[in-house]
């Protein structure tokens, strides 16, 4: 036996992951010898100084390693202090994480442009209502244009938010004035995501700032160039695309994988590769083609962002989140996998392998050694989605004898936008976040809370996502979901309004009278910015203060893996939110930039950082925030209770 199989063996799967199907999928991975993430995670163990963040190869008179235990008894080669080194790592992670956003939201501005001009035929805008009200957000003029005017007058816009060298990103005329006016007396308004970048990069090179604070400053700017910039450009260009999601009832696990049928799961990010391949997979030739070698049909499934794509908008189920991913592929029962960029781990390409799953990168930013690539052209979108089912159904005649779907299969509502919660709480005529901020004020809902983010193989797959969503609801928090979170909810049925039996009376009763459940699944990673819209529209509305850091509200990612989701939660933390991660925190406790990060960005009006690793703890950690909030706002104690009744809304 070798010393892989031992370990394999070893590792208790119900001690890594708390989705049934998956742990179901790691024992059968381990029992045909297959590793998979939560193996070599049990192998490798984290650097413990990298893992403080006070070590630093930014140059090659180093590396230099400082002493998490005693930070400031030592410095760089060249003189650099702990406060220095973390302040640049942690900027460097913000800045890979804003690029991975907004070069996603580059992909769909590129593709609207595309479509504005009349150069691809295979998408359209499909939502023009859409497309007037984002156009006006931002100044352009509406009334009695076509919508081809008003889409080149969008596109030339919103390329700003990237190329822009001077002045301010389009979004920011959405931000509240308070926390607009907070941004510019400190320099931290962006002027375009390019540059930010750029920027960030400079001054992280040896000898540029060596000022932890002026750092921070920067990381700021360059966080809100991805959520109000880059990652905002992309949900909303989507949504002109594609479709803004409405709520539908939709199915997550691996259990909507089937036996009888041609299996092609599409994970990653960017929505047009699964957007082509929806039209493909429908495409009555194929369907002729699938049923001559034997299937039923083709069944398209989703994975992590992609799959939250498409599981709001078309209802297309979900198989599963970020450390499913491989565990999918042990089923033996997907015929092909194909990814575009972001959170695609390496092994799955030799994963595949082992299972005789056909395996595709798709993006000329993201080939994989030894992975076959099938280039997705946005011009001729239905070429390589074409090829990809022609190779799905070659696997499906040729497939192995032994496949293992585990039967799981959760229902929930998916696909709500900030759109349709004005919509839902507010009428058709009268959309508002009126009667949000009503009941906020009135005490039955105690505030709103998004959690966020991925799994990561340090901790217990899905078990925080889930217990601090239940202990939220439970307090009268009202969720809003993205990401894998959202699936891990899913998973746990709360997505379901049913799901407000778990809730606490106030918000129960809301959601009762609504028909929401108390959990709100708002899309993918880049789809953090319906959060931010929805913040200012509750500013806007008023009775909860003037700036977003005014609301009581917070956020939390309490299984985060990505530098994407220290991106996000930095500009959550600039933009006025409370923000409190599990797992780990790159910084050294005690350190001045620590201290800046969890109390100095507060006390100069923004936001700032909590870190906890039990759920219950960061649970309470905001509802202590929440009440600090109303407190402050003077909602504290209890109005009268009264049923959320028709009348009520009317009224
Ligand atoms: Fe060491 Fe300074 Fe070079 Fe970093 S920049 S590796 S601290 S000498
Ligand atoms: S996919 S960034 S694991 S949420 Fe967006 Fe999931 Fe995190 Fe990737």
């Amino acid at each position: 036996m070798s010393s892989e199989e031992k370990k394999t063996k070893q590792l208790n799967f119900r001690d890594v992951s708390t989705c049934e199907a998956t742990i179901q999928m790691l024992q059968k991975a381990a029992t045909d010898g297959v590793e998979t993430a939560f193996s070599r995670a049990a192998d490798m163990k984290p650097c413990p100084i990298g893992a403080d963040s006070a070590c630093c190869k930014h140059c090659f008179m180093g590396p230099c390693r400082l002493v998490s235990k005693d930070p400031y008894s030592k410095v760089g080669v060249c003189g650099a202090t702990i406060d220095t080194i973390q302040a640049r790592n942690f900027a460097r992670v913000v800045a890979s994480g804003g690029s991975a956003h907004t070069d996603h939201g580059m992909g769909i501005l590129d593709v609207f442009r595309e479509v504005v001009k009349g150069n691809i035929q295979e998408f359209q805008i499909k939502d023009e209502q859409k497309l007037r009200d984002v156009a006006s957000s931002i100044g352009i003029a509406v009334a009695g244009r076509s919508t081809k005017e008003i889409a080149v007058d969008l596109y030339n816009e919103l390329e700003k938010t990237y190329t822009q060298v001077e002045g301010e990103i389009p979004f920011v005329k959405r931000v509240p004035p308070k926390t607009l006016e907070l941004w510019r007396k400190h320099g931290v308004v962006p002027r375009g995501a390019m540059r930010e970048i750029m920027e960030i990069m400079h001054r992280t090179h040896m000898g540029v700032d060596q000022d932890y604070e002026n750092i921070v400053k920067q990381c700021s700017r360059t966080a809100l160039a991805d959520g109000w910039g880059g990652s905002m450009v992309a949900t909303e260009l989507s949504d002109i695309l594609f479709g803004t999601p409405k709520p539908l009832v939709a199915g997550v696990n691996m259990g909507y994988l089937k036996e009888d049928h041609v299996n092609i799961i599409i994970h990653g990010h960017e929505p047009l590769l699964f957007e082509a391949m929806i039209a493909s997979a429908n495409d009555p030739a194929n369907l002729e083609k699938a049923k001559a070698a034997g299937a039923k049909g083709i069944q398209l499934l989703g994975m992590c962002c992609s799959g939250a794509e498409v599981l709001g908008r078309h209802g297309v189920p979900h198989a599963g989140n970020f450390l499913s991913t491989e565990a999918v592929i042990a089923t033996g029962a997907v015929d092909a996998m194909a990814v575009d960029v972001q959170c695609i781990m390496q092994a799955l390409s030799s994963m595949s392998e082992c299972y005789g799953t056909k395996f595709f990168t798709t993006n000329p930013r993201a080939k994989i050694e030894g992975a076959a690539h099938i280039e997705f052209n946005h011009h001729t979108p239905r070429e390589s989605t074409e090829k990809i089912i022609a190779m799905a159904l070659d696997r499906f005649k040729n497939r192995p004898a032994k496949i293992v779907i585990p039967q799981r299969r959760d229902l929930g509502v998916h696909g709500f936008s900030h759109e349709y919660v004005n919509y839902m709480l507010g009428g058709t005529f009268r959309g508002s976040y009126t009667p949000l901020n009503e009941n906020i004020i009135n005490g039955r809902i105690r505030g709103v809370a998004g959690v966020v983010g991925c799994n990561n193989p340090r901790v217990k797959q899905d078990y925080a996502h889930v217990e601090l969503v239940k202990e939220l609801i439970k307090n009268n928090v009202l969720v809003v979901q993205t990401g894998c979170s959202q699936i891990a909810l899913a998973k746990a049925g709360l997505m379901k309004p049913d799901a407000a039996v778990l809730a606490g009376e106030g918000l129960q009763e809301v959601c009762e009278t609504v028909g929401m459940p108390p959990v709100l699944s708002l899309g993918s990673c880049v789809d953090n910015s319906r959060i931010l819209i929805a913040c200012a529209e509750m500013v806007r509305v008023g009775g909860l203060g003037n700036s977003i850091a005014d609301l009581p509200v917070a956020g939390a990612a309490p299984e985060y893996y990505s530098e994407k989701a220290i991106c996000i939660g930095q500009y959550f933390v600039a933009s006025g939110v409370y923000t409190v991660f599990g797992v780990t925190f790159p910084s050294v406790e005690g350190t001045k930039f620590h201290q800046l990060l969890f109390e100095g960005l507060e006390e100069l009006g923004f936001g700032k950082w909590g870190f906890a690793k039990d759920p219950i703890e960061i649970a309470h950690m905001m509802i202590r925030h929440i009440d600090k909030k109303r407190e402050a706002l003077g909602i504290m104690g209890e109005r009268e209770r009264k049923l959320f009744s028709m009348e009520d809304r009317r009224a």
